[in-house]
């Protein structure tokens, strides 16, 4: 399958190269897509060199799928002529999320609704694809009411230049900020920009995206989204309120055998989800499971999840191995 990887230089691009190398996805040529400066580049993917090329060069290449980070206005422009030659796009930007054409997907939780007409899917914000990944079990056995969620996000969730500026301050060198504010020994309560309302787009994102993909409108969630100097994930703590009660063994227990989820949860042997050890690791990491005594049918967990990975490089390329699994991708595409 000929891949076309937009933004192959990013943090998220460089992590969507490294995982189809290790999930062995079935690419007969790669295609690395960037921006005017980095055309001419040259980046390796399993052991082979490749030039990037620019975007009318990449369509020409007749590729059939597309994975997509480089920023929403990017994707607004050019996803679209990808998708008119017939080429399939998996977007990671905002910016097709909550277009109501658009599916938006995390394959654990409701891959289902894909179709061949899709030809430009979006693949939902890190923060909200590891949340809904541990409710979705639940959800189904308990019906959730409302969520109330505050995430501890990796500085690797802004990009290259945020994670210079923490080990930069760390060093004591002075150098570009991502951030308003010192980011080493501190922590930022904002992630992207401030709405109407008072939340920022990142707390809008969980709050919306969850009702799309879990496809339950009635869903409450509510979301403070805070930056923190960590690299290897981003972490959670969420409170679930269902509309039945539960029993917390058949929580773990169900948890455990939800696909993509990984139970730690022994708080006699210290064992919890820390984002050091979900460092480059595919699954979601629940633990500190126990039940919210102030009120009934409510649980507390704790969520932790590389968010370059199952937050978005493998979350992507999961779309791209459902669609592909059932014949979904386009195959020989007319330019
Ligand atoms: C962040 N979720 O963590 C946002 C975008 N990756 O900054």
């Amino acid at each position: 399958m000929k891949v076309a990887v937009v933004g192959a230089t990013g943090l998220v691009g460089t992590k969507m190269l490294q995982v189809l190398a290790e999930r062995n996805f079935p690419v007969t040529e790669l295609i690395p897509v960037a921006s005017e400066k980095s055309v001419g580049k040259e980046i390796t993917f399993k052991g082979k060199q490749y030039k990037v090329v620019s975007v009318e060069d990449a369509i020409k290449q007749k590729p059939n799928v597309a994975l997509f980070s480089a920023g929403g206005s990017t994707s607004l422009a050019q996803a679209p002529l990808f998708a008119d030659a017939g080429i399939t796009v998996i977007d990671n930007s905002s910016a097709w999320r909550m277009d109501p054409t658009k599916k938006l997907v995390v394959p654990e939780v409701n891959a289902d609704v894909l179709t061949a007409e899709d030809k430009i899917i979006a693949n939902p914000n890190c923060s909200t694809i590891q949340m809904v990944v541990a409710l979705k079990p639940l959800h189904e056995k308990y019906k959730i009411k409302r969520v109330v969620v505050s995430t501890y996000q990796s500085v690797t969730g802004t990009g290259v230049k945020a994670v210079d500026q923490l080990f930069n301050e760390r060093k004591g060198i002075d150098g570009p900020k991502a951030y308003p504010y010192t980011i080493d020994l501190n922590v930022i309560p904002q992630i992207d920009v401030f709405t109407e309302n008072g939340y920022t787009k990142e707390e809008m994102k969980m709050i919306l995206e969850t009702k799309k993909i879990m496809g339950d409108d009635s869903i409450k969630v509510t979301a403070t989204t805070v930056r923190i100097p960590v690299m290897g994930g981003h972490s959670e703590s969420v409170n679930i309120e269902f509309e039945n009660d539960f029993d917390l063994a058949e929580v773990r227990e169900l948890l455990s055998n939800a696909p993509g989820v990984v139970v730690t949860d022994d708080v006699a042997n210290l064992k919890y989800p820390m984002p050091l050890d979900a460092h480059d690791k595919d699954e979601v990491f629940v633990g500190r499971i126990r039940r919210d005594e102030t009120q009934p049918n409510t649980l507390n967990c704790w969520i932790v999840s590389d968010n370059l990975r199952k937050g978005a490089a493998t979350n992507a390329i999961q779309i791209a191995e459902y669609l592909a699994a059932k014949n979904l991708i386009g195959q020989e595409v007319e330019v």
